[in-house]
């Protein structure tokens, strides 16, 4: 058996019941193995894909709150600090009623590779809870926030780990927590990022995420010849970075048909009206169906099949898993040439296998979407230097590092004969920088 295919068996055995980490660990494992075995002894004696699968600590706790009819709920928390060879642990808190363990080592594992691609000093790290946002009142939203942070506060720090927004957190809990963190610990510190502008928070961090996909996108277009104007675009989800990728596809001449949340799609063919998405989204924490009684021509599906429209690019937005194989064999038979994921690990690993063997240039969601930790590292720089910069000079470097992402994934895929192949690329240039620092730094 080959040393990632042992390590693979490993992580199966020993984390039962956790199979989105089981998927994302063997992703990266399967794209490592031409770099593993033109070195495979000394990995093996560092035990280097042990201890790279293996968080650095798991932190789970009790989050206890009041309702707003007086009744005491209790969620479960977690921080998983998965990797700080290169910095002090980075990434989201997702609320959301799906999280589990599982969820949050995949996305932790994910977000190590990522941090690493956008050549800032960041270490991977997630957390959440298995609270939902949804349909509550401010007050309980509060409540639960100040709860989850009077535990949390205990592990992170501005040198130590700097948690942000994912599913569910935007800046209304990022307020709160932060809020909590400063009346607890005293101190006013960049411990989150996301904040909002005026208590230190960075210009375009709101758009990042969404308008890196795009910039990586319009890489990939120009390196085959091409671009996006006169493209045909769906995008899934309609959260934070749903929207400003529809925002920076459209100003770049491309038309967006569809978006969706978890009840079903609209599918607007004279081109979705942002403005109108975004104040059922971000103003009336509405749903997506609304947008179809607001605009005429514009249809209104429930459920799920946002693939069955044509067209010629795709972004999945949304979660994971959300686009599997039939959803991938739809897409090409309708002609779609780009599939870039804003969303962390939306394509199931035969999904994305399909697609990249049908021509589709294919960008994994580490690459693609990390324009928004990027930027959140870029608060965190601000924040140090006690500084804000200009929209327009976070933008260009927004765009440069997304830029530099792509170079780096392409020239590794090129490096090992596998041109066009993004996820070899991606985990490898990730890989190699992490494992670099894991190795200077000893056995730790
Ligand atoms: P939001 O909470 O702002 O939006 C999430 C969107 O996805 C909503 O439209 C939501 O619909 C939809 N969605 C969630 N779960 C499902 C589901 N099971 N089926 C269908 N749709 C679903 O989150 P973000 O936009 O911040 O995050 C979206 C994705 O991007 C996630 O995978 C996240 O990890 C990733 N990401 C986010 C970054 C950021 O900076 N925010 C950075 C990098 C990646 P509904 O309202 O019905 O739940
Ligand atoms: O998945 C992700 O990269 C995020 N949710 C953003 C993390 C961050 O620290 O900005």
């Amino acid at each position: 058996m080959s040393y990632t295919d042992e390590v693979y068996a490993r992580v199966v055995a020993q984390n039962p019941g956790e199979p989105e980490f089981h998927q994302a660990v063997k992703e990266v494992l399967d794209s490592l193995q031409v770099v593993i075995d033109k070195n495979e002894e000394e990995y093996r004696s560092l035990s280097i894909l042990e201890r790279l699968v293996e968080p650095e600590r798991i932190i789970s706790f009790r989050v206890p709150w009041v309702d707003d009819n007086g009744v005491v709920q209790v969620n479960k928390g977690y921080r998983v600090q998965f990797n700080s060879a290169i910095g002090p642990y980075k990434g989201g808190l997702r609320f959301h009623p799906s999280v589990n363990q599982s969820i949050l080592k995949f996305l932790g594992f994910e977000q190590v590779f990522k941090n690493s691609l956008t050549g800032l000093p960041i270490g991977g790290g997630k957390g959440g809870s298995n609270f939902d946002p949804k349909g509550k009142s401010d007050r309980e939203v509060m409540a639960f926030c100040q709860s989850f942070m009077t535990e949390l506060n205990k592990y992170i720090g501005a040198d130590q780990d700097v948690p942000a927004g994912d599913i569910g957190v935007g800046g209304r809990e990022i307020g709160f927590l932060y809020g909590q963190y400063k009346r607890i610990k005293g101190l006013y510190e960049g411990v989150l990022t996301g904040k909002g502008l005026t208590w230190g928070g960075s210009l375009i961090r709101t758009q990042a995420t969404g308008y890196g996909v795009v910039y990586i996108l319009d890489e990939i277009a120009k390196a085959h010849g091409d671009n996006l104007k006169g493209k045909t675009a769906v995008v899934t989800g309609s959260g934070n970075v749903a929207i400003y990728a529809v925002e920076k596809i459209t100003e770049l001449g491309a038309t967006v048909v569809a978006m969706c949340d978890s009840n079903g799609y609209v599918y607007d063919p004279a081109g979705i009206k942002l403005d109108i998405v975004k104040d059922i989204k971000e103003v009336k924490r509405g749903r997506i169906k609304e947008y179809a009684d607001r605009v005429e021509g514009a249809v209104y599906t429930e459920g799920k099949g946002i693939w069955n429209i044509k067209c010629d690019v795709y972004l999945p937005c949304a979660t994971q898993n959300e686009l599997d194989l039939d959803g991938a064999k739809t897409l090409v038979a309708n002609g779609c040439k780009y599939v870039a994921e804003g969303a962390n690990m939306p394509t199931t690993l035969e999904g994305t296998q399909y697609l990249q063997e049908n021509g589709v240039l294919f960008m994994p969601g580490k690459a693609a979407n990390a324009g928004g930790v990027a930027t959140s590292a870029l608060e965190m720089t601000q924040n140090s230097m006690r500084l804000s910069w200009s929209a327009e000079e976070v933008d260009a470097k927004l765009k440069d590092i997304m830029q530099n992402i792509f170079k780096k994934v392409d020239e590794a895929a090129k490096k090992y004969d596998m041109a066009d192949n993004y996820v070899v690329g991606a985990n490898i240039a990730g890989f190699e920088k992490v494992v670099d620092a894991m190795k200077a730094q000893g056995i730790v």
